[in-house]
C-alpha cells in the first residue's frame, strides 16, 4: 500500500487541469530558455500522458517495468530470458524496425487495457511474467532511427520502474547516464542490470559502476551482474537471469509492486513541483519580455507620428494633383480666377454659388485621394520603422519573433482603410469648420466701419462660394496650396487664416493617429494570452492545489 493514502480522485482531477494548462502553454518569443522550455514542457507532457495520468486512473495496474539501454546491450535477449520465450526480437541486425514489445501475465490484460503506453507497442501476454508487472522492451536510446530514440525517451516516462541495461564495455557511455539523471531527477524508480561482464573483470568493472551510481544519485538502486556466457545467439539459461527474476517476481507481490508504484509516483509528482515551476519561470519571462517591446514599441513610434504631423504641416497633401487642380481651377475662365476683382472686391451671387461649388468638386475629390494616399503612406513608413526597431541590434529580446509574426497582408488592408476614412473624416470638417468660424464674433480688434466692411465682405463670400465651397477652398489651403489660403484670407480676414489653420490641425492629428495605428498589429501579437501579465499564475495556481494534495 502507499505510504500516505493519495486522495486519488482529487489529485487525478488536479493533475488533469495541470496537464490542460501546460498543453495550452505556448512560448511565442524566441528568447533565451525558449527552446528548453518547450523541449521540456514535451517531456512533461509524455509525462503526464504516459505515466502520471494512466497512473492516477488505474492505481492497481500492474508496474511497467521499462528495459532501457544502448543498443545491443542486450536488453530484448533479457526480456526474452526473463520470460524463456523469443517474445521480441534480438539480434546483432540494427536497427530493429519493429514496434517494441510489452510482455505482461494474461491475468493482468483487463488492468492494463486503457493504459495509453499500449498504442505505441505491441502486446504480448505470457504466463511467465509475474503478475502485477509488465515488462516493456523500449527501443534503443541511442537507436539511429529518429524515431526510435524518441519513442525510447516517451516510452521511458511510462515506467513505474526502470531497468537500465548496461554492458561492461557500454557502462561508460555519456547517454545512458544523462537519461539516468533526468530520471533521477523525476523521482523514478531504478535498477540496473550489468551485462554480459567477463569473470576478470567484473571486480573492476562493478566497483567503478557503483561508484558512477553512487555520484548520480543512485546507490540505493538494486544492480545485477549478468555473466557473459561467451559467444551467444538466443535465450540465456534461466539460471544466468535467475536473480533479475527473483527481484522481479519478489516485486510483483502486490505490496512490493504498489509500494515501487507508490515511491515513483511520489517522486514524479514532487518532481511535478519544479518542473513546472521552472515552466512557469519561463512563462513569466516571455510576459516580461512582451512588457519590454511594448515599452519600446511607445518609445519608437514618438518619432514617426511626430514626423507625420510635420509631413502634413509641411504641405505634402497639396505635392501633386491637389496642386496641379488648384492650378487648373484658378486659371483664366476658371472658377476661382475673378472670384476677388482687381479693386479687391468679393464678386458673385448665392446664384452663381451652386455652380462654383460644383466646378470644385473635382478639388475636393483630389484632396480626398491625396489626403488618403498621405496617410497610408505615413503608415506604411511607420511600419517600416517600427518593423527596423524591431529587428535591431537593441530591440528587446523576443522583439524577432513578433516582426516575423506580424504578417503584412492584414496590416496594409486594415490601414488603407483607416486612411480613406480618416481623409474622408477631414474633408467632412471642412464646412463645419467654415461654419463655426462665421458665427463666431468676428475679430476682436476690428471695431466700427471695419468691423460692417469686413461683416459684408464674408456675407460676400458666403454668398459667391457657400460654406461648401468655401470649405474646398479651405481644405486646399490646409493641405498645403499657399495661393488658397491666402484667398480665403482675402475673403474672411483673420478667420480664413483660422479656418485653414484648424483644419492642418485636424488632419495632423489624424496622421499622428494613422501612424500610431500601426502599433496595432504589434499590440494584437503581444496580446497572446501565453503574453499576459498573469500567464504565470495559471501554472502556478495548479501547482498549489497539486501541493495541497500530496
Ligand atoms: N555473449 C552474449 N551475447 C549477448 C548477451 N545478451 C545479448 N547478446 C547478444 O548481443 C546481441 C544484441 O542483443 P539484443 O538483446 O538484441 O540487444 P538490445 O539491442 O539491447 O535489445 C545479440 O546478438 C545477442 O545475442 C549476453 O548476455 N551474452
Ligand atoms: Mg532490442
Amino acid at each position: 500500500m502507499l505510504a500516505r493514502p493519495l486522495a486519488a480522485t482529487s489529485l487525478l482531477d488536479a493533475v488533469r487541469d495541470l496537464r490542460r494548462d501546460v498543453a495550452a502553454t505556448g512560448f511565442p518569443l524566441e528568447i533565451e530558455g525558449t527552446s528548453d522550455a518547450r523541449a521540456s514542457r514535451a517531456r512533461l507532457l509524455d509525462q503526464l500522458d504516459e505515466h502520471l495520468l494512466p497512473r492516477l486512473t488505474e492505481l492497481s495496474a500492474p508496474a511497467v517495468v521499462v528495459v532501457a539501454g544502448s543498443t545491443g546491450a542486450g536488453k530484448s535477449t533479457l526480456v526474452n530470458s526473463l520470460v524463456q520465450a523469443e517474445v521480441s526480437q534480438a539480434g546483432v541486425l540494427r536497427p530493429t524496425t519493429r514496434r517494441p514489445v510489452l510482455v505482461h501475465h494474461p491475468l493482468d490484460a483487463e488492468l492494463l487495457s486503457h493504459h495509453p503506453v499500449l498504442e505505441s507497442v505491441e502486446v504480448v501476454a505470457d504466463e511467465h511474467v509475474p503478475r502485477g508487472i509488465a515488462l516493456l522492451d523500449a527501443p534503443d536510446l541511442d537507436s539511429v532511427l529518429d524515431s526510435n530514440r524518441e519513442s525510447a525517451h516517451r516510452l521511458l516516462e511510462a515506467a513505474d520502474l526502470w531497468l537500465f541495461v548496461t554492458t561492461a564495455a557500454r557502462y561508460g557511455d555519456a547517454l545512458p547516464w544523462k537519461v539516468l539523471e533526468s530520471a533521477v531527477e523525476r523521482g523514478a524508480s531504478i535498477a540496473m542490470v550489468l551485462n554480459r561482464v567477463p569473470s576478470d573483470s567484473l571486480p573492476t568493472v562493478r566497483g567503478d559502476l557503483l561508484a558512477r551510481l553512487r555520484k548520480h544519485g543512485l546507490d540505493g538502486s538494486p544492480l545485477f551482474v549478468v555473466p557473459d556466457v561467451g559467444p551467444h545467439e538466443g535465450l540465456l539459461g534461466a539460471n544466468v537471469v535467475a536473480p533479475v527474476n527473483r527481484w522481479l517476481t519478489m516485486l510483483a507481490g502486490p505490496d512490493r509492486a504498489r509500494t515501487v508504484i507508490g515511491r515513483t509516483l511520489r517522486g514524479s509528482l514532487s518532481a511535478l513541483r519544479e518542473w513546472v515551476d521552472e515552466l512557469a519561470t519561463v512563462v513569466q519571462e516571455q510576459a516580461d519580455a512582451a512588457a519590454a517591446i511594448a515599452g519600446t514599441i511607445d518609445e519608437r513610434l514618438a518619432a514617426p507620428a511626430k514626423a507625420a504631423a510635420e509631413s502634413i504641416r509641411d504641405g505634402a497633401v497639396a505635392d501633386g494633383p491637389v496642386r496641379a487642380r488648384w492650378a487648373e481651377l484658378s486659371a483664366d475662365g476658371g472658377p476661382v480666377h475673378d472670384l476677388v476683382s482687381s479693386s479687391g472686391k468679393v464678386r458673385g451671387s448665392a446664384r452663381t454659388a451652386p455652380a462654383r461649388v460644383t466646378s470644385l468638386e473635382p478639388l475636393l475629390v483630389d484632396l480626398n485621394q491625396s489626403a488618403a494616399a498621405t496617410l497610408a503612406e505615413i503608415g506604411a513608413r511607420t511600419e517600416a520603422a517600427l518593423r527596423s526597431s524591431l529587428t535591431a541590434d537593441d530591440a528587446p529580446g523576443g522583439s524577432t519573433s513578433i516582426a516575423s509574426a506580424w504578417a503584412g497582408g492584414a496590416t496594409a488592408a486594415r490601414r488603407t482603410r483607416a486612411a480613406e476614412l480618416a481623409a474622408r473624416g477631414w474633408t467632412a470638417q471642412g464646412p463645419r469648420v467654415v461654419r463655426a468660424m462665421l458665427a463666431a464674433r468676428p475679430e476682436d480688434d476690428v471695431v466700427g466701419r471695419e468691423l460692417k466692411k469686413l461683416d459684408k465682405r464674408r456675407q460676400q463670400a458666403v454668398r459667391s462660394l457657400g460654406d461648401e465651397g468655401l470649405a474646398a477652398v479651405a481644405l486646399a489651403g490646409a493641405a498645403g496650396v499657399k495661393d488658397a489660403r491666402r484667398l480665403l484670407v482675402t475673403l474672411l480676414g483673420a478667420a480664413g487664416e483660422r479656418i485653414v489653420d484648424d483644419l492642418v490641425r485636424d488632419l495632423a492629428e489624424r496622421a499622428s493617429d494613422q501612424a500610431r495605428l500601426e502599433r496595432s498589429a504589434v499590440d494584437e501579437l503581444l496580446a497572446d494570452p501565453d503574453l499576459a501579465d498573469d500567464a504565470a499564475s495559471r501554472l502556478r495556481l495548479r501547482l498549489a492545489v497539486l501541493k495541497g494534495l500530496t
